[in-house]
């Protein structure tokens, strides 16, 4: 079975997590992933949080699954030599570093373009142009500038991250959108193009309900955030809402039997108001399915914590997998708080390979997060991570064509 970007060839000058995100995903659709290293040196992620000692992390491994290594000095004379034939060759060019190193190198947009005018060529910044365009970014700043951390976090507490990666992870994914359009435009265009992806405007773009309410605010207050209830007042920009639900049906995290020793021991609620009765009943509260004050969801609003304190006097009785149960024949919307050691055991995501166990030749066996985009005709098999430079050889001889003379050439030459 061939696979969707079977015969796409990718220049992977990634870095870190944002740019190898991408680049993963793509691979696992079935692009041939050339990730281009330090000599010596490679990903600086290969050494950052080891769990075994000189074997490549988990933050490695976990984000470089389905690529070739290729070490190369594409500052040296001879190893800009070998990048060029390799633009030559590749279809989409994938890089994160900081704002201006690739010109630095001597590879602007424009050279790139003159090399091979079909290549795409892709990158992230921290920033868009304008007073930050330069700065050097990571996750959490990007949660900050995007929106996310001033909206997330207890009512009157301060900021939050979160520890979903939607700045580095989630700027890969929107990256990876763009590169395939690309393709798919150079098709009729025959032409290549080049995608930006700003990690703040990737935040914004995940935070947008967050930008909703703030331009809602101008016409009174958020009624569904639980500071309506609690008679707090709003102030000029959208607040943190704690756990409140981001759309128009209320939802609140409670506690679950057990929770006194399980930090983990809690559900998700949705009180939607088409199942309103059913949460009535389940809670042991039916005189609220007819009573003025609670019959409808919007004079449910002030009241929303002393509703939630109700439906949690009931999730404290049951686990949160039994409030599952019991809800879901109901259409109850709930979600069980799970752990990540919950996760790693869950025999529904392995057998749809989104937990998936890979083994390492230097660490062993281990978990990883497999392509959470399902295909039915083109499936992605996980492999490992490659090892520092573990393909150049290959890569110089079968994508360059380069003799065994040459390759000895290359590294005597300290460009490989
Ligand atoms: N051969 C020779 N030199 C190489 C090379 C290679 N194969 N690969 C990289 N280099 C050089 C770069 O050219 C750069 O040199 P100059 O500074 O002289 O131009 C140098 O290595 C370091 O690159 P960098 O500045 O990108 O790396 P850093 O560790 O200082 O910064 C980061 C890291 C992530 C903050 C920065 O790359 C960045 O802001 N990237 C854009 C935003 C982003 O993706 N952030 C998310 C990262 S994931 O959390």
């Amino acid at each position: 079975m061939t696979k969707a970007l079977d015969g796409v060839r990718i220049l992977d000058m990634t870095h870190v997590q944002s740019g190898p995100t991408c680049t993963q995903l793509l691979a696992w659709f079935g692009a041939d992933v050339i990730k281009v290293e330090r000599p010596g040196v490679g990903d600086a992620t290969r050494g950052q949080l080891r769990d075994v000692p000189d074997a490549d992390s988990l933050y490695f491994t976990m984000l470089n699954h389905n690529k070739r290594s290729i070490t190369l000095n594409t500052k040296d004379d001879k190893g800009k030599e070998i990048f060029t034939k390799l633009i030559e060759k590749c279809d989409v060019m994938v890089e994160n570093f900081a704002p201006g190193a690739l010109g630095r190198m001597g590879f602007s947009w424009e050279r790139i373009q003159e090399i091979n005018p079909r290549m795409i060529y892709a990158s992230i910044k921290g920033f868009g142009p304008g007073d930050y365009e330069d700065c050097k970014v990571y996750e959490n700043v990007a949660q900050c500038a995007g929106g996310s951390a001033s909206t997330t976090g207890a009512i009157g507490g301060i900021p939050m991250v979160t520890g979903a990666q939607i700045g580095d992870s989630g700027t890969g994914l929107h990256l990876a959108l763009g590169i395939v359009t690309a393709l798919y435009h150079r098709e009729q265009s025959g032409k290549g193009q080049r995608v930006e992806c700003a990690m703040q405007d990737s935040v914004l773009n995940l935070c947008r309900v967050k930008l909703r309410d703030q331009q809602r605010l101008a016409h009174g207050p958020l009624k569904e955030y639980a500071q309506f209830g609690l008679e707090i007042p709003f102030g000029e920009a959208t607040p943190r809402a704690g756990n409140d639900s981001g759309g128009g049906q209320p939802g609140r995290i409670l506690k679950c039997k057990g929770w006194e020793h399980d930090p983990d021991a809690y559900t998700y609620f949705i009180t939607q108001a088409a199942v309103w009765k059913n949460v009535c009943d389940v809670i042991g509260r039916p005189d609220w399915k007819e009573d003025p004050d609670y019959a409808t969801p919007e004079v449910r609003l002030p009241r929303l914590t002393q509703i939630f304190e109700a439906i949690e006097v009931w999730t404290m009785t049951k686990t949160k997998f039994e409030v599952m149960e019991i809800c879901n024949p109901l259409n109850i919307p709930v979600g069980p708080i799970l752990s990540m050691k919950e996760i790693a055991e869950d025999s529904a995501l392995r057998k749809t390979g989104t937990v998936v166990e890979v083994d390492h030749p230097e660490r062993g066996k281990y978990l990883s997060v497999g392509n959470p985009i399902k295909l039915s005709d083109s499936p992605s098999d996980v492999e490992r991570s490659p090892l520092l430079g573990e393909h150049t050889d290959e890569i110089l001889r079968n994508v360059l064509g380069f003799s065994d003379a040459e390759i000895k050439n290359a590294k005597e030459e300290g460009a490989v």
